[in-house]
């Protein structure tokens, strides 16, 4: 079965839920995929994937029939390439600063003229059941979706010069990091009224320009919130919390008198 993109998931439905996996095993992020969600993300930032746990867990979720997304570590746009190399379907680079940083990362990720993504998409071309390079290189820039994240002071400031860089589809809010950055460090906290009213701005601001917004969510209801306001793809907690959360729930029902 040829994998969904994420563009024609969102297009078919709207807002997207992606799981958001930490554990470098390609059963759990297949597991992922086949519980639900509209997409499944691996994170190389604070997760604990590499390339070849990448490289497994965008095979398996793909062939659940799930668009993969992989968020890479900070400042690694080569991992960006190798990662769409490898079919992912959606890159989220963390800490973008600056329009500099924004270009950087379109660079990586996009063919020319957006960038200067060089070609060898060998196992994408597989799993997205394309065997012609020529169509594969015409339709894959729109087919693939860069994620610039906003969770800085420097970033809010430059927001505008981020969402104007081409090849850039879409900001994805971090909000703790952000919680903690207005806060100057005092707190984490993602639903502090100052952190929401500038996820709200973010969010307007890129469907103003054109571009698509994404966010973290901690808990369903957190979920349920931004899919009201519009963000256009919603992380859904991580899968050490969905694993805690069926333990306990579990348990607690074993234990029930
Ligand atoms: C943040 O909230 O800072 C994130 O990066 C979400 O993963
Ligand atoms: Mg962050």
């Amino acid at each position: 079965m040829a994998m969904p993109s994420l563009v024609s998931v969102l297009r078919s439905r709207g807002a997207c839920l992606t799981a958001w996996i930490a554990t470098p095993e390609p059963l759990i992020a297949e597991s992922a995929a086949r519980a639900g969600f509209d997409c499944v993300t691996l994170d190389m930032q604070h997760g604990l994937h590499d390339p070849v746990s990448v490289m497994r867990g965008i095979g398996a979720v793909a062939l659940a029939g799930v668009p993969a997304i992989v968020r890479i570590p900070v400042g690694d746009f080569a991992m960006a390439s190798r990662a769409l190399d490898m079919g992912a379907s959606a890159i989220i680079a963390p800490m973008i600063n600056s329009a500099e940083d924004a270009r950087a990362f379109a660079t990586a990720a996009k063919y020319p003229p957006l960038g200067e993504r060089s070609w060898g998409p060998v196992r994408a071309m597989q799993l997205s059941g394309v065997s012609d390079g020529a169509a594969f290189l015409r339709d894959t820039n729109a087919a693939t979706l860069t994620f610039a994240m906003i969770e800085t002071r420097a970033a809010l400031q430059a927001l505008d010069e981020i969402l104007a860089v081409p090849g850039i589809d879409a900001v994805f809010i971090g909000p703790s990091d952000l919680s903690i950055a207005l806060s100057d460090g005092a707190s984490v906290d993602p639903m502090r009224a100052d952190n929401q009213a500038a996820a709200a701005d973010i969010l307007a601001r890129a469907h103003a320009a054109g571009k698509l917004a994404g966010i973290f969510a901690i808990t369903g209801e957190q979920a349920r919130h931004y899919r009201k306001l519009g963000y256009d793809l919603i992380a859904l907690g991580t899968d050490g919390m969905y694993f805690r959360l069926g333990a306990t729930t579990m348990l607690a029902e074993a234990k029930a008198e």
